[in-house]
């Protein structure tokens, strides 16, 4: 009987023991899941603005391309985006940026981001336009 009772107890402690490892191992995975998509800040507050190289770009939003789909910019630029949707609404996402901006149909968005790294940063339409929206998207390539 008192053995009964001890084997009980052992039990229960190591179900409470189980789900407190489980409950780290889900908070772990979310943290990691949230720092893997984690972004640059689009425009880094300490950035000196009057010495930092711009360019800017014009790009249009249409069904279902942006045109131009590959942006060729040096790293250490600060690029000022006018995208114009042309045709429907669209969205304008550059997630390693935290951007992510809905375009109506007739309208600009400015959008500014330094550029600060060499690499490929993608950017996606992120609101469904129709049929054609999950292969609009292009590439900021930094050399
Ligand atoms: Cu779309």
């Amino acid at each position: 009987m008192v053995n009964k009772l001890h084997n009980n107890s052992i039990t229960a402690r190591s179900v409470i023991q189980l789900l407190r490892s489980c409950t780290l191992l889900i908070i772990l995975v979310l943290y990691s899941g949230c720092s893997s998509s984690s972004h640059i800040a689009a425009v880094p507050p300490g950035l000196d603005l009057s010495t930092t190289p711009r360019q800017t770009v014009a790009l249009s939003a249409e069904r279902f391309r942006f045109v131009p789909d590959v942006i060729h910019v040096r790293a250490g630029t600060l690029l000022h985006l006018e995208v114009t949707s042309h045709e429907g609404t669209h969205g304008f996402e550059v997630s390693r940026f935290g951007i992510d901006q809905t375009v109506e149909e007739g309208t600009t968005r400015e959008i500014e981001l330094y550029v600060g790294e060499k690499g490929e940063y993608p950017f996606r339409c992120s609101h469904f336009c129709g049929l054609g929206h999950f292969g609009m998207k292009g590439t900021i390539i930094a050399e």
